[in-house]
């Protein structure tokens, strides 16, 4: 049985979640779906009857689907163990789930496209302020984020050291936004470190936005 990813090449979220299914070897049809103004085939029947969180990403396997980024990375480790993305010992693996909430629930919301186009277009804020608003959530959370990962440069060069886990699954979608957007990373040797390693690994080479189907898709 094929497993589908819904998804949008430029999604952070689902750029997680294309990560962890190449990394686990796990064979899948990836079915784009278009956030662009003006299209937003995520806000359609068709999709919203699919999903009615009306977000990428959405996984089906098999008779099985759930939407939720952290909820399918967790479904894909639990029901495909191997290679774990998770490590064995139960307070590292509240540290990489620790690190993966920080960015997907306490940086990516605030910056997500039907936040952006509120402040743009209800609260007509200006460029300058909204990108203001962009980069102080990424550097708030980037903050806190190179302090967890710091600490493990030693160990090797995945943000928990030596193995490449959940934590680099999230991370690497959101140093691609916070590039797209312009937002210093001078502080953050750690974390662009972590993504340099993370990016020479095909799994990850093929999870990137311009590598997919869609990416003509202009936003
Ligand atoms: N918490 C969700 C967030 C998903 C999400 O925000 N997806 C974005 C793309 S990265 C989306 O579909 N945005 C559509 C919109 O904001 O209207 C997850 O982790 O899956």
């Amino acid at each position: 049985m094929t497993i589908k990813l819904y998804s949008y090449w430029r999604s952070s979220a689902a750029y997680r979640v294309r990560i962890a299914l190449n990394l686990k070897g796990l064979g899948h049809e990836i079915i784009p779906v278009s956030l662009l103004p003006g299209v937003a085939e995520h806000r359609q029947d068709a999709y919203r009857e699919r999903n009615p969180q009306m977000l990428v990403p959405f996984l089906e396997d098999g008779d099985f689907a759930t939407g939720q980024s952290l909820a399918i990375l967790e479904y894909l480790e639990e029901t495909y163990p191997e290679p774990a993305l998770l490590p064995a010992d139960t307070q590292q693996r509240a540290a990489v789930r620790s690190f993966c909430n920080s960015i997907c629930c306490d940086i990516h919301p605030l910056n997500n496209l039907r936040v952006m186009q509120y402040l743009k277009g209800d609260l007509d804020i200006s460029d300058e302020q909204f990108n203001n608003w962009y980069a102080h959530w990424i550097i708030e959370g980037f903050r806190a984020a190179e302090t967890a990962a710091a600490p493990f440069a030693d160990a090797g060069p995945y943000t928990f050291g030596k193995s490449v886990s959940l934590a680099d699954t999230c991370l690497i979608p959101q140093v691609y936004n916070a590039r797209r957007f312009n937002v210093p990373l001078d502080d953050f040797p750690r974390l662009v470190a972590v993504t340099d390693a993370c990016n020479e690994l095909d799994a990850f080479i093929q999870a990137a936005p311009e590598q997919q189907t869609d990416s003509t898709d202009n936003s």
